[in-house]
C-alpha cells in the first residue's frame, strides 16, 4: 500500500496507525510520534465539518493576515480558501507599487529611523533599509477582540515595528526602536484597547552600544518596549535579565508575558541551552506606569528606561522558571490562562493570570502561578485556541498539532488521573506558528486552524533546492482534526491571524484628502495646481521641476513634458477614476521608476533626469482596453557642452 499523507480521502499515516493500534501490531515499535505522551484519536469518523472549498465567485468568510518572514511584507489571504489576495509591502522594496521609491512610501520608511541609522545608511548611499524580517502580524484590539483599525508587525532584521491601516491596507508608520536589538515577539494590548504594542528585543547588547563595550557579555542587556499604538512612539522600556523571545498579554490590561530561551545570557549554542530551566518574564504594566510617573527611570535616546532585571528585584517584573528554552506565549480566550510553549521541553506551562498578583508579594514562590504542565510531544512551539476550553499546540520535532483540554491539564497537574490530550494530527512538516479563527481574541470560534509548516519536502512538485513552505488548513470543528488543504507560500510566513470578515472594512477607493498623500496636496496648492487637472507645463524652481499629471483611463493628462538633464524632477500622478479596482501605474522606462496610483489617490516620485533623450512613460497597471496606448514622452534636453 502506498502511504500518502493528509489529503482528504486518502489513506493517511494516522489512519494506518489507528488500524495498527487497534490490532496492537505496531504497539511499541515507535511507528509514530502520535503515540508520544498521549492517546490516539477516536477511530469514530467526525461529523462533516465546514467546507474549505469555495466555488468561483464565492467569497471567503475570514481574512487571514500573514507574515512573510524575510520577504518583509504582509500578505492577505482568504480563509478558508487559502487564496493569496494581496501583498502589502512594509519592510521590503516593491517593484509593483513603488514602495521604497515613491515619496509617500519613503517618508514612512525614513521618518522613524534613528539618527545613527540614517548616518549609517547614508554611508551606504541609501536612505532606508530595503530588507526586513516580518514575523508577527497582529490586529489592534478593543475590549478583548479585534477592532479593525490597524495591523501591527515587527521587523526582527532591523529592529522596527510597523503599522498598517486596515481601511486602505497600506503601511502608514514604521518606527525603529531605540536601545533594543532585533525586535522579535510583538503583541498589541488586548484590554481595554491597543493602547500599547509590546515588543521584545531578542538579542543582547550593551545598553549604550557605541563600541566602548564589545566582547563583554556580562554588560549586555535585553529590552522590553511598550509602543503607543496610536502615536507610534515608544512609551517606555524595561531592562530585563536574559533574552526575550515571544510575548503576549492578558485580558485585564495588567500583565504582559515574555519568554526567554537564553536566560543564561550565553553567546553560543552550548551556553544558551546549558540550563534546564529558563523563564517567562511577567511585566506589571500598572507598576511600570507608576514608575514612569514617579521618575524611576533613566533616559536613553529619548526613551524612559526602567530597570526590571532579576537582580534588581524590581517591582516591575517577575521571573517564572519554565522548562526549557521556551518559545511561544499564547493567552487563551477564557481570559484566564496563558500557555508558555516549552520548545526543548515536551511540556507547555499554563499560567493562571489570577495567581499572578500574588507573585509580586515578598517571598512568593515563583512558580505558584503555574496550574498545569502537560506533556504534549517533542518541540512545542506555539498554541492556538477554539474558545471551547481546548488548545492546539504545534510540536515541531514530531510534526504534529496536538489538541488538548486546558481544564483536564489543570486537573492532571493537581494529581487526578486524566489525560488532557484529545487528539493529534500529522502536519507536513515541522510546524512553527499556528492560528485559529479569531483564536487570539475572546471571540475564538473554533472553526479553522492554520498550521504554518517550515518544511514542505515532498508535498509539492519540486521547484529546486529552495522549496516553498507548506501551510495547512485544518478543520477543528470536531475532536478529530482534519487537514483539508495544503497551501504553498514563499519565504517564510511565521505567523498569521484569522479575522472574521465582519471586523475588516476597507475602502474601495481612496479619499482625495487621505493623509497618505497630504504632502502632494500641499505642494500642489502651493504651486496653484489642481491635482485632478494636472499642470500643462512643468513647474520650475531652480533645477527642481514638478510635473503634475492626472490619469483617467486610458489617458494621462500630459502626452509629453520637457526637462533638462540634471534636473531634480518630481512627478505627481493623480488617478481621477472613481471606479472600484481601476488602478493606474506610472512607469518611466529606463529610469528605473514605477509606481501604483489607486483610484482617487496621488502618488509621486522624485529622480534626477540624468539621461538625455526621449523616454516613454507608460501605465504599467492594466486599466483599459487601450491600456497599451496609455503612455507619453519625457524629453530630457542635454546639458550644454
Ligand atoms: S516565531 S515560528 Cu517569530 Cu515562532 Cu517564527
Ligand atoms: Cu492606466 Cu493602464
Amino acid at each position: 500500500m502506498t502511504i500518502k499523507t493528509g489529503r482528504p480521502g486518502e489513506v493517511t499515516r494516522r489512519d494506518l496507525m489507528k488500524v495498527s493500534a487497534a490490532s496492537t501490531a505496531l504497539a511499541g515499535t515507535g511507528a509514530g510520534s502520535a503515540l508520544l505522551g498521549g492517546s490516539l484519536i477516536s477511530p469514530a469518523t467526525a461529523a462533516d465539518g465546514p467546507s474549505p472549498h469555495l466555488a468561483p465567485g464565492e467569497l471567503d468568510e475570514y481574512y487571514g493576515f500573514w507574515s512573510s518572514g524575510q520577504t518583509g511584507e504582509l500578505r492577505i489571504l482568504g480563509v478558508p480558501s487559502m487564496r493569496e489576495l494581496m501583498r502589502v509591502p512594509v519592510f521590503n522594496r516593491c517593484s509593483a507599487t513603488g514602495w521604497g521609491q515613491t515619496n509617500e512610501s519613503l517618508k514612512i520608511l525614513t521618518e522613524g529611523l534613528l539618527p545613527e541609522t540614517k548616518a549609517y545608511l547614508a554611508a551606504q548611499g541609501k536612505v532606508t533599509y530595503d530588507n526586513g524580517d516580518l514575523h508577527h502580524p497582529h490586529m489592534s484590539f478593543t475590549d478583548g477582540t479585534y477592532d479593525g483599525r490597524y495591523l501591527f508587525m515587527n521587523d526582527k532584521a532591523n529592529t522596527r515595528v510597523a503599522r498598517v491601516r486596515v481601511d486602505v491596507m497600506k503601511c502608514d508608520k514604521i518606527i525603529e526602536v531605540p536601545n533594543a536589538h532585533d525586535i522579535h515577539g510583538m503583541r498589541p494590548q488586548k484590554f481595554p484597547r491597543t493602547g500599547y504594542v509590546f515588543a521584545n528585543g531578542e538579542h543582547e547588547a550593551p545598553l549604550v552600544n557605541d563600541g566602548k563595550i564589545l566582547d563583554d557579555p556580562s554588560q549586555y542587556v535585553n529590552i522590553f518596549t511598550a509602543i503607543d499604538g496610536d502615536t507610534m512612539e515608544v512609551a517606555w522600556q524595561v531592562i530585563v535579565s536574559g533574552n526575550l523571545d515571544n510575548t503576549d498579554c492578558d485580558y485585564q490590561g495588567k500583565y504582559a508575558f515574555s519568554t526567554s530561551y537564553n536566560s543564561e545570557m550565553g553567546m553560543n549554542l552550548a551556553e544558551m541551552t546549558a540550563s534546564e530551566l529558563d523563564h517567562v518574564v511577567i511585566f506589571d504594566i500598572k507598576a511600570i506606569e507608576a514608575g514612569v510617573a514617579a521618575g524611576d527611570y533613566q533616559e536613553l535616546q529619548g526613551v524612559k528606561v526602567l530597570d526590571g532585571r532579576k537582580e534588581a528585584k524590581s517591582k516591575y517584573t517577575r521571573y517564572v522558571p519554565i522548562p526549557n528554552s521556551p518559545h511561544g506565549v499564547n493567552t487563551a480566550p477564557d481570559k484566564k490562562h496563558v500557555v508558555i510553549n516549552g520548545k526543548l521541553s515536551p511540556t507547555v506551562s499554563v499560567i493562571d493570570v489570577t495567581k499572578v498578583d500574588a507573585l509580586f508579594a515578598e517571598d512568593a514562590e515563583p512558580r505558584s502561578c503555574i496550574v498545569a504542565e502537560p506533556e504534549l510531544g517533542l518541540g512545542p512551539l506555539h498554541t492556538a485556541y477554539d474558545g471551547q476550553g481546548n488548545a492546539f499546540t504545534t510540536v515541531f520535532l514530531d510534526s504534529q498539532v496536538v489538541k488538548w483540554n486546558i481544564e483536564k491539564a489543570i486537573r492532571a497537574y493537581a494529581g487526578e488521573d486524566v489525560d488532557p490530550i484529545i487528539s493529534k494530527v500529522d502536519v507536513h512538516y515541522q510546524p512553527g506558528h499556528n492560528s485559529t479563527s479569531m483564536g487570539e481574541t475572546a471571540e475564538a470560534d473554533g472553526k479553522w486552524l492554520i498550521s504554518m509548516n517550515k518544511f514542505s519536502k515532498d508535498r509539492f512538485i519540486n521547484v529546486g533546492p529552495l522549496k516553498p513552505e507548506c501551510e495547512q488548513l485544518i478543520d477543528i470543528s470536531s475532536d478529530e482534526m482534519k487537514v483539508v488543504h495544503d497551501g504553498a507560500t514563499f519565504a517564510e510566513p511565521h505567523d498569521s491571524i484569522v479575522v472574521h470578515g465582519s471586523k475588516v472594512n476597507p475602502r474601495t477607493v481612496w479619499d482625495r484628502n487621505d493623509p497618505m498623500f497630504a504632502d502632494a496636496v500641499k505642494q500642489a496648492a502651493a504651486d496653484g495646481v489642481d491635482l485632478e487637472e494636472g499642470a500643462e507645463e512643468p513647474i520650475r524652481d531652480g533645477n527642481k521641476v514638478r510635473v503634475y499629471i492626472s490619469s483617467a483611463a486610458p489617458q494621462f493628462s500630459l502626452e509629453k513634458f520637457t526637462v533638462k538633464q540634471g534636473d531634480e524632477v518630481t512627478v505627481y500622478v493623480t488617478n481621477v477614476d472613481e471606479i472600484d479596482d481601476l488602478t493606474h501605474g506610472f512607469c518611466l522606462a529606463n529610469y528605473g521608476i514605477a509606481m501604483e496610483i489607486g483610484p482617487q489617490a496621488t502618488s509621486s516620485v522624485t529622480f534626477i533626469a540624468e539621461r538625455p533623450g526621449v523616454h516613454w512613460f507608460y501605465c504599467q497597471w492594466f486599466c483599459h482596453a487601450l491600456h497599451m496606448e496609455m503612455r507619453g514622452r519625457m524629453f530630457v534636453e542635454p546639458r550644454a557642452a
